[in-house]
């Protein structure tokens, strides 16, 4: 007879880990690390808006102030009548500005059309244009200083929103055609 084993036939079991499952601290861990992964994706995406944002709002701008630059651009020199002066003649509003300097220091908040009515832009109130006009040296470009008749006038048209400054383009004009 043989002896009693001092060891049960061992039996075959599943090979099981010690350790059945996460941790509590494994899955804080997880949490935390899949959080701050979100939080950094959302963030992306929230900056990339931001950005697509200041972009459109970038070119809208541009193309305001060449849309201002290019209405001014179309005036005369000089005013066509017998006694021009240097910004609007007597009862000049924006329908009949006919010369370049009429525009100065023009200036629309809410910008609007030539006809009057308000360009379709988002929050419009927060948008501005103007413009300023200045006799500058014609060989030189700088500003003449005093102001006084030169031959060729710099116009500047200015387009902000919220008073921050967007875009800012310019045009010179010269008496001679
Ligand atoms: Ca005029
Ligand atoms: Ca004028």
């Amino acid at each position: 007879m043989n002896p009693p084993s001092q060891h049960p036939p061992s039996r075959a079991h599943p090979v099981r880990s010690e350790r059945g499952g996460f941790t509590i601290v494994e899955v804080v861990i997880s949490v935390v690390i899949v959080g701050v992964l979100l939080a950094a994706s959302l963030r992306a995406v929230g900056l990339s808006r931001i950005l697509q944002y200041r972009t459109m709002e970038q070119t809208r701008a541009n193309e305001m102030a060449r849309a201002l630059l290019a209405e001014i651009g179309q005036k005369a020199y000089a005013d066509p009548g017998a006694a021009p002066v240097f910004g609007p003649e007597s009862g000049e509003t924006r329908a009949a500005y006919d010369d370049v300097d009429d525009y100065d220091g023009f200036a629309e908040h809410p910008p609007l059309t030539r006809e009057g009515t308000k360009l379709p832009l988002p929050s419009s109130g927060s948008w501005r244009w103007s413009a300023d006009v200045k006799w500058v040296d014609p060989q030189t470009l700088a500003v003449a200083s005093p102001q006084s008749e030169t031959g060729a006038k710099q116009v500047t048209v200015t387009v902000t929103r919220n008073n921050v400054p967007l875009a800012k383009v310019s045009l010179i004009r010269t008496a001679a055609p």
